[in-house]
């Protein structure tokens, strides 16, 4: 529907300057006249025309129109910047003048502009926080044989002992196969296991330090006993000799 406006009296003078120091007066759009005087009477008729209604303005399509008497304004939408006949997108990141948070990411927009929290921080972008990646039932690529640390935006792997490795992957270690990584004596026989090794190796050399103790033990026992019998068959003998003295 066409909207018009009927004016009775409206006197519009606008001057412009000319370059030889004068001046000229053009009547605006609108309205007619010398530029001297612009009228708008019932006698002519004149009747404004809503130009924003009518579609017939000229302003950008990421503009907004008024209409105004005798004319109408283009005004650049939020986002947006220029005379209003021609807009283009501001770049807020560019300008920083975003408010995306310190640990975000900002993704300039027509018009707008996103803010995505940086890998390891979650939130809405316009305030992030660290993720716990060690947290348990938080996917994390840490090895099962890896102690995990978390830090700030991210997090670390490290293999547990009797492994090796980059702490993503992480492999047992033969300790066997290094004199260095074992306490075994020379004279023992090294069984590497899965994992923690030293602690079993530690508790093979204990059971072959217990076994050397019973073994001596005995020994000592025996060589007691043996002792003693031998006392016994010496006293026995010196009996039986000194009896057949005797008779
Ligand atoms: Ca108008
Ligand atoms: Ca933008
Ligand atoms: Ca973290």
């Amino acid at each position: 529907m066409s909207v018009q406006r009927v004016h009775t009296t409206v006197t519009l003078m606008l001057p412009v300057q000319t370059h030889d120091g004068s001046f000229t007066c053009q009547c605006k759009d609108g309205y007619r006249g010398n530029g001297v005087s612009c009228v708008v009477s019932l006698v002519y008729n004149i009747i404004d025309i809503d130009e924003c209604a009518e579609k017939t303005d000229n302003c950008h399509s990421n503009a907004t129109c008024t209409d105004t008497d005798g004319s109408f304004i283009c005004k650049c939408n939020n986002g947006y910047t220029g005379s209003g006949v021609t807009c283009k997108d501001i770049d807020e990141c560019t300008l920083e003048t975003d408010d995306c948070h310190s640990d975000a990411n900002c993704i300039n927009t027509n018009g707008s502009f996103n803010c995505e929290c940086k890998d390891g921080f979650s939130g809405s972008g316009v305030s992030c926080v660290n993720v716990n990646e060690c947290l348990k039932g938080t996917p994390n690529n840490c090895d099962p044989n890896a102690n995990c640390t978390d830090t700030v935006g991210s997090y670390t792997c490290k293999c547990q002992d009797g492994y090796g490795g980059d702490g993503y992957t992480c492999n047992n270690v033969n300790e066997c196969l290094n004199g260095t990584l074992n306490n075994c004596h020379p004279n023992s026989n090294c069984a590497d296991t899965v994992g923690l090794t030293h602690v079993n190796v530690k508790m093979v050399t204990l059971g072959m330090d217990i076994l050397a103790i019973i073994l001596l033990v005995l020994t000592h026992v025996n060589v007691k006993m043996v002792t003693l019998g031998m006392d016994i068959l010496a006293i026995v003998s010196s009996f039986i000799s000194y009896s057949q003295d005797v008779s």
